[in-house]
């Protein structure tokens, strides 16, 4: 890899079929952040108006996406990528149905949130140019979704502190486990995997700090989680 951006060729055949996994995984991923802030909403009365807002918000990532590989001329791959979102769905819908909010808000916003925020991040420099702006303002709305679960979890923090270590522990190496499948795609379509592992710790940690885990605590819950992922 060399320190220049180079933008990859969006109409070759092996950037398309590369794209059609990805862009998959994109809209399953809004389709499932969609349901579960409908859950959560569900979940947690007093803000479901909110939630529900949030949940629309997905919808529209998703139909954002659709667009993006429409324009390419690309048929996502939405099979592989169910198969792949299917244990952490699973886990969110565990503690859903053990009324676990704050598994439910660690699993979507803040790992799925930092995943989406991570992944965009690392997409947007590599973008065509009919994708760029659209995840630009997608970027901006994940930025909401994170924030509000950190802003229900600070307040209640000695409350939620060991619980949300513990989902941390099982939830993490879900969602990193499937980054692995991925890997040569995110390299044709021009992301570097271990920079977008690193954006997505980079993220996570600020968001365990930003509900009151200290820097200290939050790196040595992450390099605990780095060392199960080794092991
Ligand atoms: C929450 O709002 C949405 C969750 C979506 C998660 C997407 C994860 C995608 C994994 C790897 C894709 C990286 C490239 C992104 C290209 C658009
Ligand atoms: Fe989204
Ligand atoms: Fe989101």
């Amino acid at each position: 890899m060399t320190d220049t951006i180079t933008s990859p060729d969006h109409s070759s055949a092996a950037y398309l079929d590369a794209y059609s996994r990805i862009n998959a995984m994109v809209i399953v991923g809004e389709g499932l952040a969609d349901r579960h802030f409908r859950l959560l909403a569900a979940a947690i009365p007093d803000d479901a108006e909110t939630l529900q807002v949030l949940a629309a918000m997905e919808g529209r990532h998703a139909r954002d996406f659709v667009g993006c590989g429409a324009n390419l001329g690309v048929k996502p791959d939405s099979p592989l990528a169910r198969s792949l979102f299917a244990p952490l769905h699973a886990l969110f819908l565990e503690a859903n149905r053990a009324g676990d909010r704050v598994a439910c808000l660690v699993i979507q916003c803040l790992i799925v949130e930092c995943f989406a925020v991570a992944a965009y991040r690392c997409y947007l420099p590599v973008a065509d140019a009919y994708a760029r702006p659209i995840t630009a303002e997608v970027l901006k709305d994940e930025a909401l979704h994170l924030s509000y679960g950190e802003d229900w979890l600070r307040p209640r923090f000695q409350q939620v502190a060991a619980g949300v270590v513990a989902c941390c522990q099982r939830a993490v190496p879900v969602a990193l486990s499937m980054l692995e499948r991925l890997k040569p795609d995110l390299e044709t379509i021009g992301i570097d995997p271990i920079e977008l592992v690193g954006e997505f710790m980079a993220c996570f940690q600020e968001s365990l700090q930003a509900i009151g885990f200290s820097p200290s605590r939050s790196r040595q819950v992450l390099s605990e989680l780095a060392v199960s992922a080794l092991a």
